[in-house]
């Protein structure tokens, strides 16, 4: 095991990049996909089971954690990964973004932000040098700045403002962190939609030095155009030879879009969320398993998928147990989802490393016109 942080980029195909990130608890093979574990959980799923899946990365949470059970907590019971059995690299969001979404009554000023939390109202506060700390306690492996993220749309002065802010955070986070040998931290991109507040951005994040920068900003309402034409500049501006990860993105053709555009790590939701509402993602689209098309269909939910779910089980089943509310329905379809997240990352993988990303994404787009039959 490499006792260091460190990325290997294999091959690259236009802007799209495949590599290794290195880390003492393993590898990590981009384009990845991390799925979100905000509780030390995710939903529905055993560890082990995620990574069947083919996982290498989780993602955790600051603002939840240190709300429930608490950092201290956690760091008293040996850390994150022994807390909730994943002994594989785990990346944290730093707890602003989840603040300024879930956080009641909050306070934004130069020091940090002070909110109201969302489980009980009881008052907390977090800066950069709290976030840090809170990251050090989970055990983090890589641990993100602490930032600002304005919805869109918003004026180009706020933007700004916040963006200047975000990059003040950013080298106290730096600072804050220290020298942490085998841990990372990765700071992040913010600017909303403009060049040039990008190219600042990253100018500032750059000047700074991380081991990774995130594009952050994005998919908060802009609408997939929009997020597209700001991942035709964004990526282009961060260092070659260090991971971008498009933070909480996305839906698959997102993803598409974006690892075509040169980022090499993803975090979202959708497929573990999606699974619990009985959306389930295949080659050719959407299916909705609620859907009484699906009652008498002894069919598997995706012919093609190994997954335990298309395996074992028909629609008829999955519809049925999602009908009666039973706890098998969300762990059935969460499995399935994130196995279909981790194939697409595979095959994007291996498109970029034969140097056919282009008949991968004609091929991508064709199923889904097919839609489900
Ligand atoms: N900053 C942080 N976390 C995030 C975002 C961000 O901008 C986003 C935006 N899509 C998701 N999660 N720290
Ligand atoms: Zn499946």
């Amino acid at each position: 095991m490499t006792q260091t942080f460190s990325f290997s980029l294999h091959g690259t195909d236009g802007r799209a990049r495949t590599g290794t990130v290195h880390t003492p608890r393993g590898d990590i093979r981009t384009p990845a996909f991390m799925p979100v574990g905000t509780a030390a959980t995710v939903k529905a799923m055993m560890p082990e089971s995620v990574r069947a899946t083919g996982a290498d990365i989780l993602l955790g949470n600051t603002y939840h954690l240190m709300l429930r059970p608490t950092a201290e907590r956690v760091a008293r019971l040996g850390g994150l990964h022994k807390f909730m059995n994943w002994d594989r690299p785990i990346l944290t969001d730093s707890g602003g973004f989840q603040v300024m979404s879930l956080g009641a009554l909050r306070k934004l000023t130069e020091e940090g932000v002070t909110f109201k939390s969302h489980i009980d109202g009881s008052k907390h506060h977090l800066t950069p040098e709290r976030s840090m700390e809170i990251q050090r306690l989970l055990g983090s492996d890589i641990v993100m700045c602490f930032d600002e993220c304005p919805a869109l749309p918003a004026d180009r002065a706020r933007i700004r403002e916040s963006m200047e802010l975000s990059m003040r955070w950013a080298k106290r986070s730096r600072d804050a962190f220290g020298d942490r040998p085998g841990h990372a931290l990765f700071g992040i991109q913010q600017g909303g939609l403009e060049e040039d507040l990008r190219a600042e951005s990253a100018e500032a994040l750059r000047g700074i030095e991380f081991d990774g920068y995130a594009v952050g900003g994005l998919a908060v309402g802009e609408g997939q155009e929009a997020m597209f034409s700001c991942l035709d500049f964004a990526p282009e501006q961060l260092p070659k030879d260090k991971p971008r990860y498009l933070m909480g993105v996305g839906k698959p053709d997102d993803l598409v879009g974006a690892v075509k555009r040169g980022i090499d790590m993803f975090d979202c939701v959708l497929p573990s969320r999606s699974g619990r509402t009985g959306q389930a993602f295949t080659r050719r689209g959407v299916v909705n398993i609620k859907n009484a098309r699906h009652m008498d269909d002894p069919r598997p939910l995706d012919a093609e998928c190994t997954c335990p779910a298309c395996s074992n089980y028909s629609r008829a089943y999955l519809h049925h147990v999602f009908r009666s509310q039973e706890i098998l329905s969300s762990m059935l379809l969460t499995w399935h989802n994130l196995h279909y997240y981790q194939e697409l990352m595979a095959a994007m993988r291996a498109a970029i490393a034969s140097g056919t990303f282009a008949d991968f994404e004609t091929g991508f787009h064709a199923a889904r016109a097919q839609g489900d039959i």
